[in-house]
């Protein structure tokens, strides 16, 4: 085809968007028109894809969130489109780097289990494999965060109002959603999902509810025109917000609609397909398709799946759940008790009777088959779909899935041994670990294009990009003084510019020579951002008592958002902001330190923080983070880990050795026997300075507004709560001494820039683990049972 040039395709996209001549068209313009100028170039390799999957074997990825973050430097980078795109907006006098900061983030995921999913998308796209997403198309995606006197404020994020070309609506494949009190229309909104090196272009499926009609008309036509309105804005209402709590289940009915809602539309149209491909006998279902759960979202599918192949395809209760268990497939992501969802069963009985009858017969059947398997009463209730008038997801999952997974080695064996260990004895061979990944494309190769250079550069390819075990092969320049020197040159390079980032976006200064120490991810006193700050107002106290020291410079960097109802954590983000005011005010202490908090925290941010990063904090309380993603993201970009040992620390650590990285703290097989002796109050009294550093909470040095939120935080340390939570649940006193002790240590180590790039040189070079491509092939060859299906050019 002609014209396939962006330089002269660039133009007509970009008046077809802003209506207007090229020299008046705005920034925000451009990004639409290059960006649909792409989209144009994708199509008939995504058209080839798409036939080319639905006739074989395909694995259905579900799940609630995909955090995707901006599309269009991604394609642009995957499709090696990056210098042509440069060389078009060049013509009309501009930069794509400008052009790109005028794409809103799509934030349709709180963390790290909705970036996964994008991750693992960009792995399949990339590795052939015949997968789609299926999730939600939110109108508001997660808040955006604004501090207001360092507290945290949320405001709607409308990312897709002003357009966003990398959907496209099949209006043509919308499907009905059936619930007791209402009927929807569920329309699809497909994004191309590209891989690198590759022509495939995989699919995530994004639902949007509708009405069934534009207006209801006999309500319009009887003059009830704003009844009409207002049932329209109910349906409207279902997909209209993600839900922003990341740890603690929230028993909302619109929630459960939601999930309901995308599970049955993901599912009708994978029948449908099968109906078209392989005929009207269902029974090879499982052979042609495989679901993948992401956490229990999207539990409700099993139910569903029976539902339709029972009462729309007139099959056997036998039948239909030899297919179902043969079907699915289920990843857990925490052992939080508080996340673990359960829904009353009034809910199920309100919105969906016929699906809460099959869940009550999956439960007089399951309870059937543990009797005859002689387990004993008490456990089988416990275990059972429906008890104590709640359906349980988890337990659903677990019984109908051949297939139950955690996502780091230490999670799956916490899993085995105590969350699901019930299960695990009557089914272990359903149990395996799928250690997380995060995409080395956009991680690294996209955010650090300087240290991408220089790996491929010293590689001689860039096989790395979609191979990541080949930096292995570097290794061998691990005590090359001149290779060391760029990695020191290019981490120089990159906080220099993340200094410049930070100073435009936030107006605060940092000294791009101080040592970065950075903390991002959500919110959670598990995390422990709690004993981070305290080992700065720790060090606060320090520096003034010895102003002449020897302190390294030092740059504390944070990234978090806290769900809008969790108050001890926005307690904890008021807590930091207070911090940063502190050592800024202090003349003395602010030659050395500086504490910035980066506002909404989401992915494009992580691009411009990661690469700047010296030291990486995973802090966790042993057994808490099930994996941890971006501890891999650091890693990747030679930053080093300062971490206990949990969740996928502990395969970091055993990939690059005990010499470069740095693990303190409690591990978890002590904590069990620490719970029963720990008393914080005596770690206050006696640990040296820790007194003085939490007396700062409330003597006046930290103002919280006379909410008392500081006097909360600092009574859940000391004294646990009047509703029977012991003090200091997390153990962040306990571990304070070990902790200070490491990363005072660490920040010493800098000083040696030499033996620091050579530490930060071998976890880049030993980071293909954990690439999600390894992720994902071991997903596909245990799990899938996939096949590459490349298509043909
Ligand atoms: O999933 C995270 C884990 O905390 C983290 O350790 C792991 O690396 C990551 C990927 O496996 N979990 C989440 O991000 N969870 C959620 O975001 C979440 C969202 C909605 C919920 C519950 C949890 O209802």
């Amino acid at each position: 085809m002609a014209a396939e040039n962006l330089t002269e395709l660039i133009g007509p996209f970009v008046k077809s968007e802003s209506g207007r001549t090229l020299k008046d068209s705005t920034l925000r313009e451009f990004w639409a028109g290059l960006s649909a100028a792409v989209m144009s170039k994708i199509a008939d390799d995504w058209d080839a894809t798409r036939t080319a999957y639905a006739a074989g074997r395909q694995e259905h990825y579900l799940s609630a969130e995909f955090l995707e973050g901006r599309a269009l430097l991604n394609n642009l980078n995957n499709l090696g489109l990056v210098e042509e795109a440069e060389a078009a907006v060049k013509q009309y006098g501009l930069e794509l780097s400008d052009v790109l900061e005028e794409e809103p983030d799509a934030a349709l995921g709180n963390g790290g289990l909705g970036r996964l999913a994008a991750c693992f998308l960009d792995s399949c796209a990339t590795l052939d494999y015949p997968v789609t997403g299926y999730g939600i198309l939110y109108r508001y995606g997660l808040f955006k965060q604004t501090f207001e006197n360092g507290f945290q404020s949320e405001h709607p994020d409308a990312w897709m109002e002003e357009g966003y070309p990398f959907v496209i609506r099949r209006e043509e494949e919308q499907r009905r959603v059936r619930f007791a009190d209402m009927e929807v229309r569920a329309v699809p909104y497909d994004m191309p999902i590209t891989g690198y090196g590759t022509n495939n272009v995989g699919t995530l499926r994004l639902w949007k509810s509708e009405p069934l009609e534009e207006f209801d008309y006999d309500a319009f036509n009887s003059q009830r025109f704003t009844d009409a309105i207002v049932e329209r804005e109910r349906v409207m209402d279902l997909c209209r917000v993600l839900y922003p709590n990341d740890t603690t289940f929230e028993g909302k009915v619109l929630r459960v609609r939601q999930q309901y809602f995308f599970t049955s539309a993901s599912l009708q149209e994978m029948i449908a397909n099968y109906l078209e491909q392989h005929g009207e006998d269902l029974t090879d279902f499982a052979k042609y398709n495989c679901i993948q759960l992401n956490d229990t979202h999207p539990v409700l599918a099993i139910p569903e799946l029976m539902r339709i192949l029972l009462d729309e395809h007139g099959m056997t209760w036998e039948d239909a759940w030899e297919i179902v268990t043969k079907t699915f497939a289920y990843t857990n992501h925490t052992v939080l008790a508080e996340a673990l969802e359960t829904w009353q069963v009034s809910i199920f009985e309100k919105l969906f009777p016929r699906v809460l009858e099959i869940v009550y017969e999956i439960d007089r059947r399951f309870r059937e088959d543990l009797r005859e398997r002689g387990i004993d009463e008490g456990k089988i209730n416990y275990l059972a779909p429906v008890s104590d008038g709640l359906v349980h997801m988890a337990w659903i999952a677990c019984y109908a899935s051949f297939s139950i997974n955690g996502v780091a080695a230490l999670h799956t064996e916490i899993l085995k041994r105590e969350t699901l260990h019930d299960w695990y004895e009557i089914w272990p061979e359903r149990f395996n670990n799928k250690t997380n990944g995060v995409t080395p494309r956009r991680w690294l190769n996209q955010c650090n294009p300087r240290l991408a250079a220089l790996l491929t550069e010293l590689s001689g390819s860039d096989a790395w990009v979609s191979d990541l075990d080949k930096l292995a092969d570097l290794e061998k320049f691990a005590d090359d003084e001149k290779v060391l020197g760029w990695v020191t040159e290019i981490k120089d390079a990159n906080k220099a510019d993340f200094a410049k980032w930070i100073k435009a976006r936030q107006g605060v200064d940092v000294d791009p020579t101080s040592v970065f120490d950075v903390q991002i991810k959500r919110l959670h006193e598990y995390k422990r951002q709690l004993m981070n700050a305290i080992y700065i107002i720790d060090l606060y106290y320090r520096i003034k008592e010895n102003p002449e020291g020897n302190w390294p410079k030092r740059t504390f960097i944070f990234g978090a958002k806290s769900a809008p109802g969790y108050v001890r954590a926005k307690a904890i983000i008021k807590l930091i902001n207070e911090v940063a005011r502190l050592v800024d005010n202090d003349p003395v202490v602010s030659k050395f330190i500086t504490v910035v908090f980066v506002e909404n925290y989401n992915v494009s941010p992580a691009e411009h923080i990661i690469p700047a990063a010296d030291v990486s904090e995973q802090i966790s309380t042993a057994g808490k983070e099930a994996s941890g993603t971006s501890n891999m993201k650091f890693m990747m970009n030679g930053a080093l880990t300062l971490g206990t040992l949990d969740g996928a620390n502990v395969e970091i650590l055993d990939a690059v050795g005990d010499d470069n990285a740095y693990i303190f703290g409690a591990k978890e097989e002590e904590l069990p026997a620490l719970r029963e002796s720990y008393n914080p109050r005596e770690a206050y009294e006696t640990v040296p300075g820790l007194k003085r550093a939490l007396d700062a909470f409330v003597n006046g040095t930290l103002d919280d507004n006379n909410t008392g939120m500081f006097h909360d935080l600092l009574s859940s340390l000391l004294d646990g709560t009047n509703w029977g939570e012991p003090a200091d649940v997390y153990f962040v006193l306990a571990d304070f001494p070990s902790y200070r002790e490491t990363r005072d240590r660490m920040a010493a180590d800098y000083a040696d820039r030499q033996a620091w790039a050579r530490k930060c040189w071998i976890n880049i070079c030993r980071s293909g683990r954990f690439s999600s491509d390894r992720t994902i092939n071991d997903y596909a060859r245990e799990v899938w049972k996939l096949e590459a299906t490349p298509i043909k050019k």
